[in-house]
């Protein structure tokens, strides 16, 4: 027997992996190991035989379990250790950059128009940009017949073989969004309605799409001159100067009168600058809503009336910082997004200031 436990333990000690230990466990303890067998022959001992080999083989069976696992012990906080002194952090490091992204002009525009008209009642009302030719066209006054329908440079949504039903179309400004909320909510109203519009036209200063913003107010008496009111006071808060309006007569099918409206600016050295100088640039369409569009609306023209303009976001994108390139808005160049982008946490607002 102290063969046997000079034999296991000098080994266990010795045992380099957990392999080896299993190993060896089996060989002395394990059910056909050596002590196990020892055991065995208990049985064909006298009583008095047993009596001593007994006891002191089962205690060399725990004192042999224990070896075994001290050993693991031993193996396991001496593997610790190793990967210890190779794997460290140094937690002082300054921690990778992270990559921020900016707001597009586009986003930054459209949220600094959305705080200005919200300030004077406006709402934002959206819609679909594929439409019933229904939404798009006829319920603003543009019949089938109308030359404006072939004007517009619409995209027209496929439709399958057979269905001669006329097919839905992209939107070509944002104006079904006002009857469908004219449908909705009724008069009065006040609303806006920025978003993606969509014509078949690419050069310098057309994107087949672009981005619009219309607006409508509805009440017993509105007229133009709270039209002239809301536009000035809109361009003096997004340019951030006093800016003069001037009304050309004009014609649109979904408004009666119509004028298109020009701000005041100066042109020198190439550059365009709002606000000053005795230049006028074209920026806006708008008029007073045409009865046939009202009705559409499922509002009676008869009690109630109201103004509607429309202007391009990325054109006043483009004047307010000095963009010089529309076609440039939609390639997603990331170094044209970080020259002229926006800070993403810098919301613009009325009291914090729209101008940037
Ligand atoms: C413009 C010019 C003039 C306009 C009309 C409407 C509606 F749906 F209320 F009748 N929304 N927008 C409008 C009027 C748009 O864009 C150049």
């Amino acid at each position: 027997m102290d063969e046997l436990r000079g034999k296991y333990i000098e080994a266990i000690a010795g045992a380099t992996d957990e392999a080896a230990l299993e190993e060896l466990r089996l060989a002395a303890v394990g059910k056909k190991g050596e002590v196990s067998l020892k055991m065995r022959e208990l049985g064909k001992m006298s009583p008095e035989e047993r009596q001593v080999a007994g006891p002191a083989l089962n205690a060399l069976k725990d004192e042999i379990n224990a070896a075994l696992t001290a050993r693991k012990a031993a193996l396991a906080d001496a593997a610790l250790d190793e990967r210890l002194k190779s794997e460290w952090l140094d937690v002082t490091l300054p921690s990778r950059p992270r990559r921020q992204g900016t707001i597009h002009p586009v986003s930054q525009v459209t949220e600094e128009v959305t705080a200005i008209f919200a300030d004077m009642g406006f709402a934002v009302a959206e819609g679909p940009q594929i439409e019933t030719d229904w939404y798009n066209f006829d319920a603003l006054n543009i019949p089938s017949h109308h030359p404006a329908r072939a004007e517009m440079d619409t995209f027209y949504m496929a439709r399958k073989e057979g269905d001669n039903r006329p097919p839905h179309v992209l939107r070509t400004h944002t104006s079904p969004v006002q009857i469908r909320s004219m449908e909705a909510g009724g008069a009065p109203t006040r609303i806006i309605c920025p978003g993606r519009v969509y014509r078949a036209d690419y050069d310098q200063t057309h994107t087949p799409m672009f981005h619009q913003v219309e607006g409508l107010a509805i009440d017993k008496d509105i007229s133009m001159a709270n039209l002239k009111w809301v536009l000035e006071e809109f361009f003096t808060a997004y340019f951030g100067t006093s800016v003069k309006t001037r009304f050309r007569a004009s014609h649109f099918p979904f408004t009666e009168p119509s004028a298109e409206v020009d701000i005041q600016c100066s042109f020198e050295g190439g550059t365009v600058k709002v606000g000053e100088g005795d230049d006028w640039l074209e920026v806006l369409g708008s008029g007073m809503v045409h009865p046939n569009v009202l009705r559409a609306g499922n509002i009676d023209p008869d009690e109630w009336q109201g103004f509607a303009f429309g202007m391009g976001i990325d054109r006043i994108a483009m004047l307010k910082y000095g963009i010089p390139d529309l076609r440039a808005f939609f390639e997603s160049d990331l170094r044209w997004l970080r020259h002229y982008g926006f800070a993403a946490l810098d919301v613009p607002t009325l009291h914090a200031g729209v101008s940037r």
